[in-house]
């Protein structure tokens, strides 16, 4: 028995060496969260409140608010706290309702940040219980109200919702039963454009960018095919990788007016100042088993 043990334990210390290198310190499936409602706050109340509170923390559990005319609950639910690996960040957070009525787009459940009263969105029935998501305006949070995507930003949230009928008459009742926030996630990586100022008539043919993967991530694991910049704009030309690191070159053609979008969005169509606009832009990309990574820096785009 003993020479076999002393056998083995070589080929145990080679085996967990090689388990432990081939570790990743952030695991690829963390990319999406589900945070329901943990607790509700009324100060005064105009629904029919069916159940025990907290409302609208989980879904067919026989607790739930219902409406049929103009209403409103004052008070606040808050969602579950979110605890991120390190190097994870937020990179969109949707407001989503489990509710049941009457199909009719002139129901609105209307979802504000409180106290300071940003309108997130306006969540509807469909005529059977069903999870809905935000009509109108933007289909995600993030649009609107960019402190979600920070953790400390999305852990403080609180939301109103306010039921509202835009004609005023007498409906079947229309009920929330609950309310959710998914929030999706990628590995933070660190990206360098070169140049850092743009102007649409002159420069440099091509834009260079130089991804960066911190917390032990190897840029050979990254799946080439799924880089862009801004969601559309992929790389044209592709270095390669060495350690933590890819070069990467986009078509100036294809960045140049896509800045230019950009910055006149940022400036409300207002003239570029004499200094240049900043414009954030936005790399993002897997790895080949599917890790989400992201990364943004600002260039300066110059009015031509
Ligand atoms: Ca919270
Ligand atoms: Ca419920
Ligand atoms: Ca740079």
């Amino acid at each position: 028995m003993r020479g076999k043990s002393a056998l083995s334990l070589p080929l145990i210390l080679i085996f967990l060496t090689v388990i432990m290198t081939d570790i990743q310190p952030v695991q690829a499936q963390t990319y999406e969260y589900e945070l329901y409602v943990d607790d509700f706050t009324a100060d005064w109340v105009d629904w029919s409140q069916v159940g025990d509170t907290p409302y609208l923390n989980a879904t067919n559990d026989g607790n739930y608010i219902e409406a049929s005319e103009y209403c409103q609950l004052a008070g606040s639910f808050t969602f579950e706290d979110i605890n991120l690996p390190p190097c994870v960040v937020i990179t969109k957070v949707v407001l989503e309702g489990y509710t049941n009525g009457p199909f009719d787009l002139t129901n609105d459940f209307d979802v504000y940040t409180t106290p300071d009263g940003v309108w997130l969105g306006s969540l509807y029935a469909t005529g059977v219980p069903a999870w809905v998501t935000r009509r109108w305006y933007s289909w995600t949070v993030d649009e609107v109200y960019p402190a979600v995507l920070t953790e400390a930003g999305l852990n403080s949230l609180q939301v109103l919702v306010h039921f509202f009928t835009v004609d005023r008459l007498p409906r079947p009742p229309a009920q929330i039963d609950s309310l959710r926030l998914k929030v999706y996630t990628a590995i933070s990586a660190t990206i360098d454009f070169t140049p850092n100022t743009i102007n649409t008539n002159i420069g440099s043919q091509y834009l260079k960018c130089k991804i960066t993967l911190s917390c032990g991530f190897n840029a050979s694991d990254i799946n080439q095919s799924t880089i862009l910049l801004d969601d559309f704009i992929a790389p044209i030309w592709f270095g390669t990788p060495v350690g933590n690191t890819l070069k990467v070159e986009f078509n100036m053609a294809d960045v140049k007016p896509h800045i230019a979008n950009v910055a006149n969005d940022i400036l409300q169509g207002a003239p570029v100042p004499p200094g240049g606009v900043g414009v954030p832009l936005t790399v993002t990309f897997n790895l080949t088993d599917g890790t989400p990574f992201q990364g943004s820096e600002n260039v300066t785009y110059i009015a031509p």
